[in-house]
């Protein structure tokens, strides 16, 4: 009794941190609305480092409401800081899921032109180039991607003239294709999945133990 007890505990947490992923698909990015820097309204900061990002060694612009304002929260990004910059992280996929890209982009009110303008953006070995242009409103982008079942690069440059000025950045997200609409499950980490299977065999290995020994008595 003592080893089945130990079993469940050992898989309750599992199955609890699991659950919450049925309900709402899983932003894989972490920090993808710049929030995690603590920016005062009104002012901005270059960072050489951030929340879930790796920043190239010209830094991250992050903003509070000046120069624009947040799609949502307090903060958003740039990476013309004082010379075109970029930033990546690596997001962890299970190969063969549809994975849904989307991210925010708006030239800021005091933009240099289109041709200051400009991001790129790559996921795994897709690529592309977005804000080349003078539009102040922020617009979405959205792509879908295949997952390679490795870790794979997000990554943002800054593109156009490098001046100090560049296009704005907010609200990044990867989700599991379908996981919204259908309230499917949102894919867990593969190894949640093994150690869960892993806690439930173990379970299932007490409990059989436990029917053979009844079966002797
Ligand atoms: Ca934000
Ligand atoms: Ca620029």
């Amino acid at each position: 009794m003592k080893r089945l007890i130990a079993a469940t505990l050992f898989a309750a947490p599992l199955l609890g941190a699991s659950l919450p992923a049925l309900a709402a698909p899983v932003n894989l990015v972490t920090n993808g609305g710049f929030e995690s820097t603590t920016v005062s309204s009104g002012t901005w900061v270059i960072v050489n480092s951030a929340a879930g990002w790796t920043v190239g060694p010209q830094g991250l612009e992050i903003r509070n409401n000046v120069a624009g304002s947040a799609l949502s929260g307090s903060n958003f990004a740039e990476l013309d800081t004082t010379t075109n910059s970029w930033i990546s992280q690596i997001i962890n996929t299970v190969l063969g899921t549809t994975y849904t890209l989307t991210f925010n982009y708006a030239a800021r009110p005091d933009n240099q032109g289109a041709n200051s303008n400009g991001l790129n953006w790559s996921i795994g070995n897709l690529s592309g180039t977005v804000g080349q242009d003078t539009n102040t409103a922020w617009q979405t982008f959205t792509t879908t991607f295949i997952g390679t079942g490795n870790g794979m690069t997000l990554r943002f440059g800054s593109i156009g003239r490098s001046d100090g000025y560049g296009t704005s950045l907010d609200d990044i997200s990867i989700t599991a294709a379908g996981g919204a609409s259908t309230g499917a499950a949102a894919i867990p980490e593969p190894e949640s999945v093994a150690l869960l299977m892993a806690g439930l065999g173990a379970m299932g290995l007490v409990l059989r133990r436990r029917k053979a020994g009844q079966g002797k008595a």
